[in-house]
């Protein structure tokens, strides 16, 4: 009869075996110069400091880097891709180097880069290997740079190969021995994973689950195909999964929540044989891109969650994750979860968001058919933490354009142009900004002669000799203009305004070519502080028949409800809420021009003042009823961008039920108008020619 083995030893065969890949190699990839970057290699170093520090290394298998052979890498990338991405850091490339890496998004190279992604890819597949093999129960691979971004042909956002999708690819097709079927792959890098999105899209083998700051399209990569309304198709429908957050802050219990609601369902009825997880720490609390604040006991619960399938096969990936000390901490959790260390969680002490509510029913609605289990009744949260205030997030916008389709983000969303009169305080408030005759009144120049302004009043002559603008100082210098001077927004603008001097009529005054009547301008005159181009989830439209200014044709509107198919270019400018409000009094016609000394004359409140404005970072947009029959009466709040407000101006939804019924004509724009949108997209170098032409000619020619 066999002894029975010591109590040691059976506890030591009963211990979780647990990978830890490390390897100094990895640090190799730095940027060329030793210039700073957030992705450089102290992050693997503090990451296996702490680990060693806290004994926990020496409890796992530790693993060496292994290469990636090339075939491996071209189950997911050209071939192309895999030999500048192995040939970069030669002495061929010595002198192209920089250059080929400003040709991407958010990449660079040295002379290490090349053994680094190799060997990054190669990691991952050692230690998925091992794990599907059962010769580890769980395995972290500490590797650089990141994958989850690469595509294709393409390295982006700080990743040359997709490490994790290289190696799940690997499982699949290379090592059917090992027995591997199904794949969940979990993303809680705060990016969306827009590269393995794509290279499992229609794959049913693959369920890809990603949840990622979105920001309404702007968070980066910025791609409207992070939106949840992307699901996979074909064979591969109801196996991508995206929870997109409206904004930071998210945390524990945001996450718990997309877990408890979609993830854990889901995994459970996917029943994977293995999990990877894209595990980037830039949610991590303290992270400097991602803005989120995931604790270290967050991250530990979010992986115990997932210890339950999958027979405990857990693969984690090391993506971004920038805060040295956030990373290393958060590694360090989730380790001593792998080792079966014994966690007291204390629940987390924060509510969900009301918006991360929402975003979870949206999620569940997109996916219902396909995961029964989502169907059922959400529990009736009873207390939500509400949007954060853009002051509040403090959280880099690290953004760009975007977007695709929605039709129900419920709530915020469905409400956009509906006041909610139900809030006392705010339509109270709505209440007191009337347009009427009394703010309308007239305040001519010589009533206030003696405040200099404007030192620069513009006297223009046209071709004909007639004055078309002569003074534009003749309003008071009203309290609320100083005060909103000091607030900075973000106006996107989506018609002829994309044309830099035409938008720089409504603040200069004056008229650029192709305008038949001038502009007045702004009470202050200063050019927009920036420029930038994004796009916009919203469907552009034309509609109404002619405008002095332009002729007959139709002119640009935005439909303001968000639809995540749709994308409008905007050219965004960085100007003030006081000079956001002048364009708004112009575009609606509120400017009166005094004929007899050519004076102009502004209204003497401000439609958007920064109650309206936080007003509107929960609702969306509103309506502004004094100018309800305006054309532009409805100002929508469309994000942040580097924590400032994103504001735009089109017609209200009830126009869009009437250009829809037939009531308002859609028609195509006039030459002169087209040309001017032309001009901005391709001198903003959005657009070659031909492009801008045909993406105006599309959304004319399309029905609503
Ligand atoms: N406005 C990972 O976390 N930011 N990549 C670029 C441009 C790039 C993040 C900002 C962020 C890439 C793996
Ligand atoms: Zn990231």
């Amino acid at each position: 009869m066999a002894a029975a083995p010591a109590p040691a030893a059976a506890a030591a065969s009963r211990a979780a075996r647990v990978g830890l890949l490390y390897d100094e190699r990895m640090c190799a990839h730095a940027t060329p110069d030793g210039e700073e970057h957030p992705e450089n290699p102290e992050r693997l170093r503090a990451i296996w400091r702490k680990l060693n520090a806290e004994g926990v290394a020496s409890r796992c298998v530790v693993l060496k880097a292994k290469e990636a052979e090339d075939k491996y890498i071209a189950s997911v990338h050209s071939n192309n891709h895999i030999k500048l991405m192995k040939e970069i850091s030669s002495k061929k490339y010595d002198s192209s180097r920089n250059k080929i890496a400003r040709k991407y998004n958010s990449i660079y190279f040295n002379k290490g880069s090349s053994e680094s992604a190799v060997l990054a890819a190669g990691s991952v597949i050692e230690v998925a290997e091992k794990v599907a093999a059962g010769e580890l129960c769980s395995a972290i691979a500490l590797v650089r740079p990141p994958g989850h971004h690469a595509e294709h042909d393409e390295a982006m956002g700080f990743c040359l190969f997709n490490n994790v999708a290289v190696a799940a690819n690997y499982l699949l097709n290379d090592r059917p021995d090992l027995g591997i079927k199904k794949i969940l792959i979990v993303d809680w890098d705060v990016h969306h994973g827009n590269g393995t999105q794509k290279m499992f899209y229609n794959d049913p083998r693959v369920l890809f689950f990603s949840v990622h700051r979105f920001d309404y399209g702007s968070f980066y990569p910025a791609e409207g195909d992070a939106s949840h309304c992307f699901i996979g198709e074909e064979a591969g429908k109801g196996y991508n999964i995206n929870v997109p957050w409206e904004h930071g802050k998210c945390g524990d219990a945001d996450y718990v929540a997309a877990w408890d609601h979609i993830l854990l369902p889901v995994a459970e009825a996917f029943d994977p044989d293995i999990i990877l997880v894209s595990a980037g720490f830039d949610a991590a609390l303290g992270d400097p891109l991602g803005g989120c604040c995931i604790t270290p006991n967050g991250y530990a619960l979010l992986l115990t969650k997932l210890l339950g399938f999958a027979k405990g096969r857990i693969v984690m990936a090391l993506e971004g994750g920038y805060n040295l000390r956030s990373i290393a901490n958060s590694v360090f959790a989730c380790a001593k979860v792998l080792l079966g260390d014994k966690f007291t969680f204390s629940s987390p002490e924060m509510q969900p968001f009301e918006s991360t509510w929402r975003i979870i029913q949206a999620v569940r609605n997109e996916l219902k058919t396909c995961w029964p289990v989502l169907s059922s009744k959400l529990p009736e949260n009873l207390s939500l933490r509400v949007k954060p205030l853009p002051s509040e997030l403090y959280a880099s916008s690290d953004s760009e354009p975007d977007g695709e389709d929605v039709d129900e983000l419920s709530g915020a969303v469905s409400s956009v142009n509906v006041i909610q009169f139900a809030d006392d305080a705010i339509s109270d408030h709505l209440s007191k900004m009337k347009l009427d005759e009394e703010n309308l009144a007239v305040k001519t120049a010589s009533s206030c002669s003696t405040v200099e302004h404007h030192p620069t009043d513009l006297v223009e002559v046209d071709k004909d000799g007639s004055v078309v603008l002569s003074k534009r100082i003749s309003d008071f210098s009203l309290a609320w203009r100083s005060d909103l001077s000091r607030t900075h927004v973000w106006y996107a603008s989506f018609g002829s305004n994309m044309w830099k001097p035409r938008f720089l009529c409504y603040i200069q005054g004056g008229k650029a070519d192709g305008m038949s009547i001038p502009c007045c301008g702004s009470r202050d005159t200063s050019p927009p502080r920036g420029t930038m181009w994004k796009t916009v989830p919203h469907r552009l439209l034309f509609g109404r028949s002619s405008t002095p200014c332009w002729g007959t044709g139709g002119v640009a509107f935005l439909n303001p409800e968000i639809n995540y198919n749709e994308k409008s270019y905007v050219c965004m400018y960085k100007i003030t809420l006081e000079q956001f409000n002048d364009i708004l009094f112009q575009e609606n016609r509120l400017v009166l021009e005094d004929g007899k000394n050519g004076n102009v004359v502004y209204p003497d409140s401000p439609l958007i003042g920064l109650s309206e404005v936080e007003f509107m970072s929960t609702n969306k947009a509103i309506h502004l009823e004094p100018i309800k029959d305006s054309w532009y009466s409805n100002v929508l709040y469309l994000g942040d961008e580097d924590e400032l407000p994103t504001l735009t101006m089109t017609c209200p939804s009830s126009d869009i039920e009437r250009y829809k019924s037939g009531e308002l004509p859609l028609s195509p724009p006039s030459k002169t108008y087209a040309a001017t949108l032309i001009k901005g997209l391709v001198e903003g170098e959005q657009l070659d020619a031909d492009g801008a032409a045909n993406y105006i000619n599309a959304a004319a020619a399309r029905g609503l």
